[in-house]
């Protein structure tokens, strides 16, 4: 059986920003890209890899909280109620909820891939066929509406995944008030989030034996080479992640191996030996530190479920 992977937010982008934002990136000192950038087609495969890794316990732990807890979970919602997921890709944390909550009528998975979704949604009123699916093909991050058909309903965010871990903390409020104003006054907000742990198992899930994560993060580079014509040695750049305690964060970056250059357009760009591409962070959260950053940004955390070494946290906030 593959774990399914949750397709993170933002994709197909248009080439005109991908290359902007990356000339910006290189061009700054430190030199940074973008994480969303990894999910390309070969990206998005990779990353599904990374969740079946036994060293990265997020997906298959954050899937046994939603199972463990579903009925629980469940009893929070209201009659009628619509489930709208934020980067929706594929909906099996979503159809959990959905076959433990009867009462949800609506699915709205909201996903900047359109092809994507327009699969996700027939798959699923095959198989729930109580749920009618009404997709929304757009960046979550920015502004957008409910679709009419569920308007006035009381609506149930869902955010799984720790996708919220990408975002800067003052991002990751914003985003969370903007979910608040989207979904409306009496609506839930299911979102899972990695938990702050031994730096050990840290530092394991993302430098995992195989070499995978090493790849995800070298095919940022790839993709750069494919969409924008440039010239990236691969073997001349290394995966490094570390987990900086004081941040509460992993770091992911690219570390130039020698001295060189790459052409990216028309633009050269100078590596010292060592020198890094800074690609991703991922934030972890104590649950009394993502209570605090949901209660800053409007919600009112009602439960939270964890697994039993509690390396993952599931809460459910509501309005506050
Ligand atoms: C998709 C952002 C949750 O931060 O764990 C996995 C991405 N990067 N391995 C994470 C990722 C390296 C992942 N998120």
């Amino acid at each position: 059986m593959t774990v399914p992977a949750l397709r993170p937010a933002l994709r197909d982008v248009s080439t005109d920003q991908f290359l902007a934002d990356v000339i910006a990136g290189l061009s700054d000192n430190p030199k940074h890209l973008l994480p969303k950038y990894f999910y390309d087609e070969a990206g998005s495969k990779l990353f599904e890899e990374i969740t079946r890794l036994p060293e990265y316990y997020l997906t298959r732990t954050e899937l046994k909280i939603l199972r463990d807890n579903a009925l629980a979970i469940a009893a929070h919602i209201p009659r009628d109620s619509a489930l709208v997921e934020l980067g929706a890709g594929s909906a099996t944390k979503a159809k959990i909820l959905l076959e433990a909550a009867p009462q949800i009528t609506a699915y709205v998975p909201v996903d900047i891939s359109a092809e994507f979704l327009g699969n996700e949604a027939a798959k699923l009123e095959r198989d729930i066929p109580r749920v009618a699916v009404y997709p929304v093909a757009t960046d979550f991050t920015r502004s957008f509406e409910l679709p009419t058909a569920v308007r006035g309903r009381p609506c149930i965010g869902f955010f799984p995944g720790s996708t919220i871990g990408n975002f800067e903390p003052h991002e990751a409020s914003e985003l969370l008030r903007h979910a608040a104003r989207i979904l409306g006054r009496e609506a839930l907000f299911i979102v899972g989030a990695d938990l702050a742990k031994d730096s050990n198992s840290l530092h394991a899930a993302y430098n995992d034996a195989a070499g995978v994560t090493a790849k995800f993060n070298l095919n940022l580079l790839a993709r750069i080479n494919r969409e924008l014509g440039a010239d990236f040695n691969l073997s001349a750049f290394e995966h490094h992640a570390c987990y900086n305690r004081e941040r509460g964060r992993i770091e992911v970056y690219l570390a130039s191996r020698k001295r060189q250059k790459v052409h990216v357009a028309s633009k050269t760009f100078d590596f010292r030996a060592g020198e890094t591409i800074h690609t991703e962070n991922s934030y972890k959260f104590t649950i009394k530190s993502f209570s605090a950053l949901a209660r800053g940004a409007g919600w009112a955390p009602v439960t939270v479920y964890t697994d039993h070494e509690e390396y993952f946290a599931v809460y459910v906030l509501k309005q506050k």
